[in-house]
């Protein structure tokens, strides 16, 4: 690491909005095919290395920290107040909680199943989730609706469950009006977060657009508390440009969080370390957060390696992923005030190389379409810029094998 230079100091990494998943840092190794490889680590340890290492902010499902078997009972305020004291201890703060409602075999049918019983059982773990984080201090709130769907068809019937879904929410968010009041506090962001598969096999919410459409369809009775945590990750799964969804969720105001990691389209849920494989798209999506001043927070939602020790987990996977973040985060500032990048663009907005041809300005297409001849180079030329940014090559790097 020491070689390897580049690294920020963990007062630089505090004043980014970062936060590290209690899961994340805990993460065993395991997966179906895979069987642990770490010990078990506790939050105790995990908020000290967070805060050693400039993680500012911690989040946590509930069983991440609480058995489920303890939820609501009175064992689950002593774990909370040895929770806040961990945080008070190493200058960390929780941001965000989320109920897990994929894990335990209560939810083989999902968190909106057609019993009764689940239901109500759903809806008290998000009052109890909402509770837990007004009593931690977080102010966002996650759903992965994973296990909302099916195996096989036919038996479930989509419309109900997805109206059952949304009693959870409400009761959720109807809860969190009530606690903010009592707390002086405000509410939380209730954030949805979608994957396009895991661990159902069809989801009935599997991307972040499936999700705008559900918040918008009378369905919610605060749709205005409800809003998106999409993974960047998940988008690609289902083949989308990550950078069109954020897009999107911007444009109807409902980028409330992001899960930053990376991986491969059309893949399984590989949760790589944000920028190890496509550190341009990453730098092309903190240019458009940055133009749009999203405030939310960068959850590093990802895995350290499987076989990495609980030792490099700590000294490289969590302080490198946090440093490439920053990197292409203070980058994404450089491309956004690159005075190349600025002129392509403004010559793109006027229009184009004016082409002195009267027609251009009167609808006749092949007149327009000469006009504006350049108007794939200038793309192209600001493409290139951004490589040369991405690469230091904007600085005079260069390379030569001669
Ligand atoms: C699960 C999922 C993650 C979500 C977590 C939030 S659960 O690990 O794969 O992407 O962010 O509940
Ligand atoms: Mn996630
Ligand atoms: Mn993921």
């Amino acid at each position: 690491m020491t070689a390897c230079g580049g690294a920020y100091s963990p007062e630089v990494r505090r004043k980014y909005f970062i936060s590290g998943p209690q899961w994340a840092a805990a993460y065993n190794g395991s997966a179906l095919f895979h069987a642990p490889t770490r010990p078990a680590i506790g939050f105790e340890e995990v908020i000290r290395k967070y805060g050693e290492i400039g993680v500012q902010y911690w989040c946590t499902h509930d069983t991440d920290v609480i058995a489920t078997s303890a939820l609501g009972r009175p064992e689950q305020a002593e774990i909370l107040g040895r929770i806040k004291a961990a945080l008070d201890k190493y200058g960390v703060r929780c941001s965000m909680v989320t109920a897990e409602t994929f894990y335990d075999a209560v939810w083989a049918a999902g968190p909106a199943a057609e019993s009764p019983d689940v239901r109500e059982y759903a809806k008290f773990r998000v009052r109890n989730n909402v509770e837990i984080g007004h009593e931690l201090g977080a102010n966002f709130a996650v759903y992965w609706p994973g296990s909302l769907g099916y195996y096989v068809q036919g038996a479930v019937e989509e419309t109900s469950t997805l109206r059952w879904y949304a009693e959870a929410l409400n009761a959720a968010c109807e809860h969190d009006i009530e606690i903010a009041r009592r707390k002086n506090r405000p509410t939380l962001k209730h954030c949805l977060e979608a994957k396009p598969f895991e661990p159902q096999a069809e989801i009935l919410l599997p991307t972040s657009d499936a999700m705008l459409a559900f918040i918008s369809s009378g369905l919610l009775t605060h749709p205005e508390m409800v809003g998106l945590n999409p993974e960047y990750l998940h988008e690609l799964m289902w083949g989308a440009a990550p950078r069109a969804v954020l897009a999107r969720a911007l444009l109807a105001g409902k980028l409330f969080h992001l899960d930053i990691n990376d991986g491969y389209r059309l893949k399984h849920d590989v949760d790589i370390g944000v920028g190890l494989v496509n550190p341009l798209d990453w730098l092309n999506v903190l240019i458009l957060l940055r133009s749009h001043n999203y405030t939310g927070p960068f959850n590093l939602d990802y895995k350290p390696p499987r076989t990495t020790s609980q030792f490099g987990v700590f000294e490289v996977s969590f302080p490198t992923a946090v440093d490439r973040f920053i990197t292409l985060w203070e980058m994404a500032g450089e491309a956004i005030a690159d005075p190349i990048i600025k002129e392509a663009t403004d010559a793109l907005k006027a229009g184009g190389a004016p082409s002195g041809d009267p027609r251009a300005g009167q609808g006749d297409a092949q007149a327009i379409t000469a006009a504006h001849r350049e108007l794939l180079t200038l793309h192209e030329l600001i493409a290139h810029r951004l490589v040369q940014i991405l690469i230091g090559a904007h600085r005079g790097r260069v390379f030569s094998i001669g």
